[in-house]
């Protein structure tokens, strides 16, 4: 009986392990990417950020160098860094995802920047980008558009609230 169970155990422990193992929203390579998402834009709003995360098996680090969707005019890569204690985006060439790493596209920090959308992000709905990396190449992820208020961070004090993804920022 005790053999059992213990072989149950281990078959549930390696089961786990497998479906961890392929349980990447999206793969590419040694990168996998996980929780695309969106904001659901408000009326007037002319911009919208997008968020992921990256983690890489990989031995080499690799870049995400651009991205590009049908969703807007223009698509950069973005960061937000603070100047006299004022958090502002910056535009970065390339966002590096570490070997055996990760790296979080946040609010607050880097982001995938939709300059005029063409159309509203409505919640629910899924937008289309494609991402290109240095070394892995290009895939084309869907990223879930959430509800306007949605906030996956700690509550409060985010520094992407005061920051102007609404559409009032001038880029
Ligand atoms: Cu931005």
């Amino acid at each position: 009986m005790k053999l059992i169970r213990t072989f149950l155990t281990s078959a549930l422990l390696l089961g786990l392990g497998a479906q961890q193992a392929w349980s990447a929203d999206f793969t590419l390579g040694p990168i996998e990417m996980n929780d695309p998402w969106i904001r659901a834009s408000v009326p007037g709003q002319t911009n919208g950020a997008g968020y992921i995360q990256f983690k890489s098996t990989g031995a080499a680090a690799d870049k995400l160098i651009s991205a590009q969707s049908e969703a807007a005019t223009t698509v950069e890569l973005h960061t937000v860094i603070t100047e006299n204690g004022v958090a502002k985006m910056q535009q970065v060439p390339e966002i590096i995802i570490p070997s055996n790493g990760s790296v979080n596209l946040a609010p607050g920090g880097y982001h995938i920047m939709f300059l005029k959308l063409t159309a509203p992000f409505k919640q629910d709905s899924t937008i289309p980008v494609v991402l290109k990396f240095e070394k892995a190449g290009e895939i084309r992820v869907n990223f879930t558009v959430k509800p306007s208020t949605y906030n996956p961070g700690k509550s409060g004090n985010n520094a992407d609230s005061h920051m102007g993804h609404s559409g009032g920022m001038k880029h």
